[in-house]
């Protein structure tokens, strides 16, 4: 195999590395292993609370019903934040969310959300709003 072969097997392996969204995707959100697994079966959900719980938020996946209102709570000893969007440009951020303090956001359009903390670069979640 010539040089220019391999420059050309390596140039299709990234860009189907790409496309299935392995490592730093364009938003710059980190593949979290269980994320993208079959949590959003079942029916879509109005009411919806969310633990913010050793650096993590659980359940990270869930189906909403369009007009959902989700409810988080910081189970923690440490603040965390509840941020959509990629990191030049937030579409809602909750602020710092205090240990035991809650933070509320409905979601009207359909789609999918994802979001994360800005404090811990880890702590992501996603819904598939109906
Ligand atoms: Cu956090």
């Amino acid at each position: 195999m010539t040089a220019a072969r391999l420059a050309g097997v390596a140039g299709a392996l990234s860009l189907v590395m790409g496309l299935l969204g392995c490592g730093e995707d364009k938003e710059g959100f980190t593949s979290v292993p269980g994320l993208g697994g079959t949590e959003f079966e079942g029916p879509a959900r109005s009411d919806v609370r969310i633990g913010m719980k050793d650096i993590e938020f659980s359940p990270r996946q869930v189906k909403l019903a369009r007009g959902a209102t989700v409810t988080w709570t910081n189970r923690d000893q440490v603040a965390h934040t509840v941020t959509q969007g990629d990191r030049a440009y937030n579409e809602f951020t909750s602020g710092e969310i205090g240990p035991g303090k809650t933070y509320r956001h409905t979601f009207d359009e359909p789609g999918e959300v994802r979001y994360r903390c800005t404090i811990h670069a880890n702590m992501e979640g996603e819904f598939r709003v109906e």
